[in-house]
C-alpha cells in the first residue's frame, strides 16, 4: 500500500513514525521545502509514553516528487488548510485512492468531498495527545484510540485493511459506521478543551483542577450537546461533560493543539471548533454564550500577536 501523510504537525509526525513501523511506503507531505530537507536529512524523531525512536521518512515538498498514485492520502493538516493542501494532492489520487482526514474540527469531510468527491472520503478521529517540538521531532503525550468511518456508513475491505495496518503498528483503531456521530463526539471534546487550554495556557489536565476553567468547560460542553441534540446527532458517550474530564486526565500532560498554536503565534482552527458550534447553534436559533466568548476571545488572540504586553 502506498500511503501519503499530508502536514507534518504533531499528528502527521506521530502518524508518519508510527506507520513507518510497517512494510508499506510511506510519505510524508511537506509544503515547507526547507523543514522538509531537514525532515529528510535528521528523520523524525519521536519520544514520551511509546518510547523514544527514530525513523527515516520519504518526504516531499510537492506531490509532484511523489509521482505515483497513492492507496491511502492522510490529512493531517490544520483546518483551514484542508481545502489547499486537497488541491494539492489531486496529482497523488487514482480512481480507487482514498482520503482520509483525521483533523479536529467540523467541516473538513465537506471540504474534502467537494475537491474529491464523497465516495473517496473517510472520516476519522483521534484522541492521540502529540506535541510537536521542532521540526520533525514529536512527544506522544497521550495514547487514545483512533476511530475511522465512511460517509455512507459501509466498512468494505480496503477500510478493514486500514485498520490491521493501524493496529499493527500501534495504533490502537476500530471502524465506526456513524462517522458523523463520531466527528460530532470528538468536537465536544475540543470544544471543553482546546479554546480553555489556549486562553489559560494550561495543560489538559489542568482544567478540571480549578474551579473557574472547570465550570466554564462544563458550560461549553453543554451548549454544543444542546446544539448536537437539537440536530439529532447521536454521540457516542452517554455521559458527554464526563467524557471530556476524562480525555483531560488522560492527556493531563498534554498542550493542547490550540495551545500549541497560540504558543507559535499561529492560526488556530477555532473557527472550525467553537466557532462552528456558535454558527450552528445560530441556525437553531439556540444560545451559545459561553462558546461565542471562548470563541471572540481566541480570535482576539490570534489577530493581536504582535501587540502583547510584555513587562
Ligand atoms: O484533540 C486534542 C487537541 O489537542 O487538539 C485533544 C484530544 C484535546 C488532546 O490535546
Amino acid at each position: 500500500m502506498k500511503i501519503t501523510i499530508v502536514g507534518p504537525g504533531a499528528m502527521g509526525c506521530l502518524l508518519a513514525c508510527f506507520l513507518s513501523k510497517s512494510k508499506e511506503e510511506i510519505w510524508l507531505l511537506d509544503k515547507n521545502p526547507e523543514r522538509a530537507q531537514k525532515i529528510k536529512e535528521q528523520g523524525l524523531k519521536i519520544e514520551g509514553i511509546s518510547g523514544s525512536w527514530q525513523v527515516k521518512v520519504n518526504i516531499a515538498a510537492q506531490a509532484k516528487e511523489i509521482a505515483q498514485p497513492q492507496d491511502l492520502v492522510i490529512i493531517a493538516v490544520k483546518s483551514y488548510d484542508t481545502k489547499n493542501a486537497v488541491k494539492d494532492i489531486k496529482s497523488l489520487l487514482s480512481e480507487t485512492s482514498l482520503v482520509l482526514s483525521l483533523q479536529n474540527g467540523l467541516g473538513n469531510i465537506e471540504i474534502i468531498s467537494e475537491v474529491v468527491g464523497q465516495e473517496r472520503v473517510l472520516g476519522g478521529i483521534t484522541n492521540q495527545g502529540a506535541t510537536l517540538l521542532g521540526p520533525g521531532w514529536v512527544r506522544h503525550a497521550g495514547k487514545a484510540e483512533t476511530v475511522i468511518g465512511r460517509l455512507d456508513g459501509r466498512l468494505p475491505v480496503e477500510l478493514r485493511f486500514i485498520r490491521e495496518l493501524f493496529n499493527q503498528c500501534g495504533l490502537e483503531t476500530r471502524l465506526s459506521k456513524d462517522i458523523k456521530s463520531l466527528l460530532w463526539s470528538k468536537l465536544i471534546i475540543n470544544v471543553g478543551i482546546n479554546a480553555l487550554t489556549a486562553l489559560t495556557h494550561l495543560h489538559n489536565g489542568k482544567l478540571i483542577e480549578f474551579a473557574g476553567t472547570r465550570k466554564i468547560l462544563e458550560e461549553a460542553v453543554n451548549e454544543a450537546v444542546r446544539v448536537a441534540k437539537k440536530k439529532r446527532i447521536k454521540l457516542i458517550y452517554d455521559d458527554p461533560l464526563s467524557k471530556v474530564e476524562a480525555v483531560c486526565e488522560a492527556t493531563a500532560a498534554n498542550v493542547s493543539s490550540m495551545l500549541q498554536d497560540v504558543l507559535r503565534r499561529k492560526p488556530t482552527e477555532i473557527d472550525f471548533i467553537n466557532g462552528a458550534i456558535v454558527r450552528q447553534a445560530q441556525a437553531l436559533n439556540l444560545p451559545t454564550p459561553v462558546n461565542s466568548v471562548l470563541t471572540n476571545l481566541v480570535k482576539t488572540i490570534e489577530a493581536s500577536y504582535n501587540l502583547r504586553v510584555n513587562l
